[in-house]
């Protein structure tokens, strides 16, 4: 296979890409390029399968169908299958939120000893956001309180999400106005399948609009809760060094992959891989240890928390396997790919699945189904599982690449900006002055997953030190955040590729320029970080005036349209990589690239090239910047050098 360089920017991946080859073993590269050329009505958005009398295709060009069978227009199509991945994303992201209440819910009424509320503060911060009287109240019976208002949150009837209402006085009142203030969780989802069913919503805008609503019960409600509860549970992160990609693998220690996105699992097999009686185990078995790493958002979360090492993001889920060194890959559910059973047959690891949501076909995949009143044994017996497969390991398949990075993750909107003003100034307001005396051109927020369609990490690393370079402060989550690790870009020494303004303000506080907020769901630390710096004064009313953009460069999940939406729909101007499948709808292209301003101040920009699409944004803060008459950039180095960037890793 040609051109390995162009799959990834990451030297590991591209080694175990070889290794690949050279077993033939296919990973998901390998599919996609089998997959060329992928369907273009599919792409554009002019398929449709809604209904037993399609399916149904809109010919864009020439002088074919311009309507399904039932009469849906190309813009009906595209609009109500965006809106149907917006339902499954918000639908997955709030599930998760769930699980977490559902946790802690247990905790409260003392079904499971696993668990215990680890952030008191935050537990009753969110009790009084709820109107929970704590005072002389046992901790327990706070928890099941809090988490009974968080349930209430899904099947709310009547009003709108809670934590809507830490949202800006102007933009809650434009939402209010547009008819999209979010109401019960559960509610949205079923309504947006509703709507998008054959024969009921027919008008492209009125669709987008229950999408829209649909998408901010994720960001405002199920991710934020998922969030918050998480921290509640698990503790709130604090900065924290770790390491990344596929040299955190031991030759020598039972490797255990965790990989998926619910903490509940992780944190259970973090502590069960910490505890000496497996440890004891593992060194009975002939290894030196237990070594756990993790994949995708899982990871995310058991690094902000406990410091555990990354082996990788979502498409090296597969290379993990080819290493030959992992006795167990362990999953939950999202971004789990359904390609990961065929690679584990090629080896001795034993893929582990957990939840009753995410089962492979065949008896050589393990379903050891984990459930929060037995979370620590379960934990336990499959940790047992991956040290007895140590024995089954062959040596001599065994190929790990040296490639490991440091960095530093565990920001939040509570610790991160904080760092800014160092202990003695614990607030955003060196934030806000740092932007508004042009040291910091403004912020960013870079995240979503990789895609074998674009060369991996190679368009988040060349937009995140394009952004830095001109002095944008970044933040990451999600797989995102994993390929800036790898480059070394959330280490401090990460502040040598930023502009002078923010390197200058990264090596005083001795943090990096781009910093680790977490997993998927807390996309909505951001809003809330950003929800503070208006709080704290001096950079507008809503929103749509902070000069700050957002991205998802390589985005592959339905999760990220979703996220996208709440994203834009509460002002903040965002860039995808590739379009959404919508290309093909005139009226509902035009309405995501033009017409949401008029309505929410903000809209999306598609854009492939990393450097354009940080340009984009770099364009976008500016604005936001002269709305607010703020000074002049100190050293404005866009004006100077902006045409001298070059793609990373090429
Ligand atoms: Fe075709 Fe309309 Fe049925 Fe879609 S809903 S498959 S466009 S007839
Ligand atoms: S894991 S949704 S590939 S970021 Fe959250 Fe990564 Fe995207 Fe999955």
């Amino acid at each position: 296979m040609a051109n390995q360089k162009k799959r990834t920017a990451d030297h590991a991946a591209e080694q175990m890409l070889g290794r690949a080859e050279q077993l033939g073993i296919e990973t998901a590269w390998h599919r996609w390029e089998a997959m060329q050329p992928q369907c273009g009505f599919g792409k554009l958005g002019l398929c449709c399968r809604h209904c037993n009398m399609g399916p149904c295709r809109i010919d864009p060009f020439g002088s074919g169908p311009k309507m399904g069978v039932c009469g849906a227009t190309a813009d009906t199509i595209a609009a109500r299958h965006l809106v149907r991945m917006i339902a499954a994303g918000t639908a997955a992201h709030s599930d998760h939120g769930r699980g977490i209440v559902h946790a802690l819910h247990m905790f409260g009424e003392g079904e499971t000893v696993d668990y215990a509320v680890k952030d008191e503060a935050k537990l009753l911060a969110i009790a009084a956001e709820y109107g929970i009287a704590t005072k002389g109240v046992p901790i327990k019976k706070v928890a099941a309180e809090v988490a009974e208002a968080a349930y209430e949150e899904f099947g709310r009837q009547f009003g709108h999400q809670r934590f809507a209402e830490r949202a800006p006085e102007k933009r809650r009142q434009l939402w209010e106005r547009l008819g999209v203030s979010p109401r019960g969780i559960d509610r949205e989802v079923a309504n947006m399948m509703n709507i998008t069913l054959m024969g009921v919503d027919n008008d492209y805008k009125s669709i987008l609009t229950h999408g829209i609503r649909g998408a901010l019960v994720n960001g405002w409600g199920g991710s934020m809760i998922a969030t918050e509860m998480s921290d509640i549970l698990f503790g709130g992160p604090k900065p924290i060094r770790a390491s990344v990609n596929l040299g955190v693998l031991r030759e020598d220690e039972v490797n255990i992959v965790v990989h998926g996105h619910e903490p509940t699992l992780s944190e259970m097999i973090v502590a069960a891989a910490q505890d000496p009686e497996m440890i004891a185990l593992a060194q009975q078995h002939g290894a030196k240890g237990i070594t756990l790493a993790g994949i995708c958002c899982t990871a995310n979360e058991i690094l902000m928390r406990h410091g555990v090492p990354i082996a990788g993001n979502f498409l090296m889920q597969e290379l993990a396997i080819l290493t030959g060194a992992v006795e167990a890959m362990i999953v939950d559910v999202q971004c789990v790919m359904p390609g990961l059973s065929e690679v584990t047959r090629c080896y001795h690891t034993k893929l582990v699945t957990t939840s009753p949501k995410c089962r492979f076909p065949g008896t050589d995949v393990a379903h050891i189904e984990f459930d929060e009143k037995h979370a620590f044994e379960t934990a336990k017996q499959i940790v047992r599982l991956a040290i007895e497969n140590y024995a089954h390991r062959d040596q001599s398949k065994v190929r790990i690449p040296q490639n490991t990075t440091g960095l530093v993750a565990g920001f939040t909107a509570e610790n991160a900006f904080r760092f800014l003003g160092g202990h003695y100034r614990s607030s955003y307001r060196p934030l806000n002055n740092a932007i508004i005396e042009g040291r910091i051109r403004g912020l960013a927020g870079v995240v979503g997953c990789n895609n074998p369609n674009v060369c991996q990490d190679q368009a988040h690393l060349t937009m995140t030190r394009e952004l830095i370079k001109h002095d944008v402060l970044v933040v990451q989550t999600g797989c995102a955040a994993i390929a800036c690790a790898k480059d070394g870009l959330l280490a401090p020494e990460g502040a040598a590729l930023a502009g002078p303004g923010l390197r200058e303000i990264c090596e005083t506080v001795g943090i990096p320029p781009v910093l680790h907020l977490g997993a998927c769901v807390d996309n909505s630390r951001i809003l809330v970080a950003l929800c503070n710096v208006l709080n704290e004064g001096g950079l507008g009313e809503d929103l749509s005036d902070i000069p700050v953009a957002g991205a998802a460069p390589e985005w592959m999940s339905e999760k990220a349209i979703s996220i996208g939406f709440y994203v834009v729909a509460s002002g903040i101007y965002t860039v995808f990589g590739t379009p959404h499948p919508v290309m093909g709808a005139p009226n509902v292209t035009d309405y995501l690239l033009r017409g949401m301003e008029e309505d929410y101040g903000a809209t999306f920009a598609f854009e492939e090239d990393p450097i354009k699409a940080a340009h984009l944004m770099i364009d976008h803060i500016n604005k936001k910047r002269a709305a607010l008459k703020l000074r002049p950039m100190l050293h404005d180095t866009y004006a100077e050098t902006d045409a001298t960037a070059e793609l990373v890793g090429v």
